[in-house]
């Protein structure tokens, strides 16, 4: 009896084992025939392209970060509003790409939102626009070169946040004030805090008009037909403490009509101050209309059609539909915790990233405004806490609906631990099905906000090879050093694998300007100049002419070398500052003796 029984036990724990064991494998060959499958999915050859360039913003970093999609290949990080030793951007006091930036502020920045131009509803692949932040600034970035073309500061503006194109003409690019303050006295009392929504022209970022509000803007979003553009507000409390912020159960979308704005502007309805027009709503009715949503929104999201303005609700865990046209809120569907961001596909849903939830939530936006229960389609767990979500061509009236990438704040478990600050992490999500479908993840520095993908079709094939001749470019053969009292100018030319000049002489403090022209005429073949001891480095590429001051140092020969690796005489490209005794009389010849002393006595005997 007692055998049977310890027979029985055994035999029915064996069972219940071989049963755990047969699920469980076959659960694991399922995992693994997943993963393979999604490693094919984003799988990109060697020498294949991707599909999609995304470019994510870098937050504090300051910059924008470049990848393919769907690989998830890093490309190339764009320096903005910071130097970047490697790309010689704006790291050299005397250049101009430094006096740019330094001329409207700070040698950093905070770059939430890439935004890129249209042309009859789709994105053209020639501006991306972005915004500091910090410091008050709007930057412009040329696509054919990646380069920044343009920054400006932005008058009566704290916390320059929220950015979009107004459309469909881009005409204006427009940003939002988030941090309240007295613009026209200065006055530290709140009851006289406002902030702007400041309107750019696009192509010089000049700031045309202003126009105010009590509270503040945060995310922005334009109506595709040119009438309205919207801005949620998070602080219609015009409060000064977080628990202030929070004491209404409703706060606002701020829709503005800007033809209205233009047409007061033309009127002379406006007030200046730091000599921008700033018109005050009280003074032009209709100009701005406030739509109570719940509570303290964040995330605006104008619908591909333009039919609707969505305005995720942070601490109500609804999104509120508006629409676009009458201004009025059509529905108010419960989609999770914490909802911070929507993006589009092209099939009318809707993708709302919950922070709190550690969700993306797919929901149908027909149905939610019809009040039909079945409206939420799909939910993804990210990992962890996505802050942006934002889908292939989103912005655009042509989404793609085949790709969205999972902006996640926190990356926790992710990747190898590198100290107590992990990095931000992306997640890249299958979108084409019914059910989304997470397939990759990659990490990136710190902190991307938000993303915009371009498909490869529009913008490859317009990315510059070279860039075009400058008119103050130095030719081939023209190369020269003018002297004039203290300052020396000198005029260089690159290309494999030469400096022209390879010497040039200076007294200790005098003002040294290089110009020097990259005359490379293939792509792809930068050079770099770097002046030992002097803080000096510029990275040239093919076509172009970049210019650089400073001060020559203590008397002694100071070396300039190319810092990109450009030929098998790489190192070998270099050259000398000579700077020489205050009597020495100098020379401005561009052909230096070759060798130090007669050829055949400089080396070891041996190498003769
Ligand atoms: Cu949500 Cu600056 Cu776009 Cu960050 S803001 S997440
Ligand atoms: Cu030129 Cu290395
Ligand atoms: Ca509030």
């Amino acid at each position: 009896m007692k055998n049977l029984i310890q027979t029985a036990i055994v035999a029915s724990v064996a069972g219940i084992l071989a049963g755990c064991y047969s699920d469980s494998s076959s659960k694991t060959e399922k995992n693994e025939a997943q993963s393979v499958s999604d490693a094919q999915r984003v799988y990109v050859a060697p020498g294949k392209l991707d599909d999609y360039y995304a470019i994510l913003s870098g937050g504090q970093s300051g910059s924008v970060f470049v990848y393919g999609i769907p690989s998830c290949r890093f490309i190339k990080e764009v320096p903005i509003f910071e130097p970047r030793a490697n790309l010689g951007y704006a790291n050299n006091s005397g250049s101009d790409t430094y006096k740019r930036l330094h001329d409207t502020g700070p040698m950093w920045g905070d770059t939430h939102h890439p935004v890129l131009s249209q042309t009859d509803g789709r994105y053209d692949g020639r501006w991306l626009w972005i915004n500091d932040k910090a410091n008050g600034r709007v930057a412009k970035i040329d696509l054919h070169t990646f380069e920044t073309a343009a920054i400006a500061h932005v008058p009566n503006i704290q916390g320059a946040h929220g950015i979009a194109a107004y459309l469909p003409s881009c005409k204006y690019v427009y940003v939002n004030g988030e941090l309240e303050h007295d613009l026209e006295g200065g006055s530290t009392d709140p009851s006289r805090y406002h902030s702007v929504i400041a309107f750019l022209d696009s192509g010089t970022l000049e700031t045309k008009f202003e126009v105010m509000l009590t509270g503040n803007a945060d995310i922005a979003s334009s109506g595709k037909d040119g009438r309205y553009v919207f801005s949620t507000m998070y602080n219609s409390e015009n409060a000064i403490t977080s628990e202030g912020m929070i004491e209404r159960d409703r706060d606002a979308v701020a829709a503005i009509d800007v033809p209205l704005a233009e047409k007061a502007l033309a009127d002379g309805k406006f007030s200046r101050i730091k000599n921008i027009p700033v018109i005050k709503p009280e003074d032009v009715p209709g100009v701005l209309t406030l739509i109570p949503v719940p509570k303290n929104p964040h995330g605006c999201n104008v619908t591909p059609d333009g039919k609707y303005v969505l305005a995720s609700g942070k601490l109500s865990p609804t999104v509120s539909i508006i629409d676009a046209h009458t201004l009025k809120v059509v529905a108010e569907p419960e989609v999770g915790l914490g909802p911070l961001h929507t993006t589009f596909d092209n099939r009318g849903n809707a993708y709302t990233s919950l922070f709190i939830d550690s969700q993306i939530v797919k929901w149908n936006i027909d149905k939610a405004v019809k009040g039909d229960p079945t409206y939420i389609v799909d939910r993804v767990d990210v990992h962890y806490n996505p802050g942006h979500t934002k889908a292939a061509g989103a912005d655009s009236s042509d989404p793609s609906g085949d790709w969205l990438l999972s902006l996640n704040k926190m990356s926790k478990g992710m990747y190898l631990p590198v100290g107590p600050a992990m990095p931000e992490s992306q997640e890249l999500i299958d979108i084409s099905g019914d059910k989304m479908h997470v397939v990759a993840a990659f990490p990136s520095m710190p902190e991307p906000h938000d993303a915009v993908f371009i498909s490869r079709t529009v913008l490859a094939d317009k990315v510059a090879q070279t860039y075009d001749p400058q008119p103050a470019a130095i030719k081939l053969g023209e190369e020269k050093i003018v002297r004039n009292g203290t300052k020396v100018d000198v005029y260089m030319t690159c290309i494999r694998s030469k400096f022209v000049p390879e010497q040039f002489e200076a007294h200790p403090g005098d003002q040294v300007t290089v110009h020097i022209s990259n005359a490379e005429t293939v792509r792809n073949m930068t050079h770099g100049f770097a002046l030992a001891d002097h803080g000096i480095n510029i990275a040239v590429d093919p076509g172009q002419t970049q210019v650089v001051t400073f001060t020559a140092g203590a008397q002694g020969t100071y070396w300039y070398y190319c810092t990109w690796f450009c030929s098998a005489l790489h190192l070998e490209m270099r050259g000398r500052m000579l700077v020489k005794a205050p009597n020495e009389t100098l020379s401005d010849s561009i052909n230096p003796p070759t060798q130090a002393k007669a050829p055949g006595t400089t080396g070891p005997a041996s190498y003769e």
